[in-house]
């Protein structure tokens, strides 16, 4: 199912004279403050989410499911469901794949269907952290970090044919997230697992094409309870380093502990030109995975203003993270979820560009905490909301994404074509 360009623009039209109205407004107080409204928009629209291909589908935890309907049952549904969004929102017009739940039957098929949709291939992304029905041995005890060479071996080559299927695809990066680690005191031995972590990327790394990099992504606990072999960015750090040039930290804002200044963790990554990736999500407690910017918005607009101070930065050497949502949905119909994150973290994005750096650099030199403060919350606090709405009705989108996919009845749509029983690989 395509999405109709002129429903879209039909929706608009009845949501355009109030639009314009808070456009306008925004448009002076901003100009007031020398910044272009244009110029903002542009930078917000080539700001593009990849949205990862497990997170189309509902997720659940470990104690039930509940299903919606209408799941996508194919590689192909997938990327139409991603293009739905894109349609709607302009600003995720890109897809990351997790191999084996997404193999790539024809090739040729899923890369036409994907430029029909506007969306690229970002990221591809390994498993082995699941045992997979044909695989011969098990990673029950861990996968790069494995005392059995066999083990390490099965999971070096997964990697392999894993950017085998990106190169086909026209993916540039991959990431690797382990769940390897162990749950109980004394059962692994912490400086064997990751050395042979270490060794084990190694020949992943070396074995990527010359143009392609490598996202070493990093959780401090779940499923192990105890270590995880790579707990935190410095560990990240660490190993990416001694990969090489290529090899990267990808941030995940769940992989934190509670509390963790994760805006601090991103300004020192740039700063040592090491930040590759980044998969938002929100959450209270842990890896909950819940929308972006519904638990805590002032610390994903704090968390951009060093992103885009880092972006900013002409002496940092941080090439443009990889952006990724990473959120796998309980409750909320995902595309729902999704179109929500998205416009959570353009929000986000948006507030950190208005923040005047140049007043914040003074307020920091004249160790004026208080002006400092002013700065940041002025912008955190201008509804930007007209902006990121204009910057979707320049690029042909909707106005309001969640309200026209409602009008639209897409899910009942999807229901009806796929059924209510439909279910999509993934978590
Ligand atoms: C992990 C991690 C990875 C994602 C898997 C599905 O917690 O965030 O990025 O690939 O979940
Ligand atoms: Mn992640
Ligand atoms: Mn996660």
């Amino acid at each position: 199912m395509q999405l109709d360009k002129n429903q879209i623009r039909l929706l608009n039209d009845q949501a355009l004279p109030e639009h314009r109205e808070s456009f306008e407004y925004l448009s002076q107080r901003l100009k007031a403050q020398n910044l272009e409204a244009d110029k903002l928009i542009r930078k917000i629209q080539e700001f593009q989410v990849a949205i990862p291909s497990w997170a189309l589908g509902t997720g659940g935890t470990r104690f039930g499911r509940f299903p919606g309907g209408g799941e996508p049952r194919s590689l192909e549904e997938k990327i139409t469901d991603v293009g739905t969004l894109h349609a709607l929102n302009a600003g995720s017009g890109a897809i990351s794949l997790h191999i084996p739940w997404d193999i790539p039957e024809d090739v040729a098929k899923i890369k036409a269907l994907a430029t029909e949709h506007g969306l690229l291939f970002d990221a591809v992304n390994s498993n082995t952290f699941q045992d997979q029905p044909e695989q011969e041995r098990s990673y029950k005890f861990g996968s790069l970090c494995h005392t059995d060479a066999r083990v390490r071996r099965q999971a070096v080559d997964h990697n392999l044919e894993v950017i085998r299927y990106g190169e086909m695809l026209g993916s540039k990066s991959l990431t690797v997230w382990l769940a390897d680690g162990s749950s109980f005191p004394g059962q692994m031995n912490f400086r064997k697992a990751l050395q042979r972590t270490l060794e084990s990327l190694k020949e992943i790394y070396a074995g990527m094409p010359k143009d392609w990099k490598l996202f070493v992504e990093y959780k401090p606990f779940e499923p192990n309870f105890y270590h995880t072999v790579i707990q935190d960015w410095g560990t990240s750090h660490l190993l990416a380093s001694q990969l090489g040039d290529r090899a990267f930290t990808l941030v995940d804002l769940g992989h934190h502990l509670p509390n963790t200044n994760i805006e601090q963790i991103v300004a020192t990554l740039m700063m040592q030109g090491k930040l590759g990736g980044f998969h938002f999500n929100d959450s209270k407690f842990g890896d909950d995975d819940l929308t972006v910017g519904a638990m805590k918005p002032y610390q994903l607009f704090l968390i951009f203003n060093e992103l885009v101070a880092g972006m900013e930065d002409n002496q940092s050497a941080n090439p443009s993270p990889a952006w990724m949502i990473d959120a796998s949905h309980n409750l909320k119909d995902p595309m729902e979820d999704l179109l929500q994150s998205i416009e959570a973290i353009q929000l986000a994005y948006a507030q950190a560009l208005l923040v005047d750096r140049d007043a914040l650099e003074s307020a920091r030199e004249d160790n004026d905490p208080v002006l400092a403060q002013e700065i940041l919350q002025a912008a955190f606090r201008t509804d930007a909301r007209p902006l990121i709405a204009e910057a979707r009705l320049r690029a042909g989108a909707a106005l309001q994404p969640v309200a026209a996919y409602r009008k639209l009845d897409l899910r009942k749509n999807l229901v009806l074509e796929r059924g209510s029983k439909s279910q999509a690989t993934g978590l």
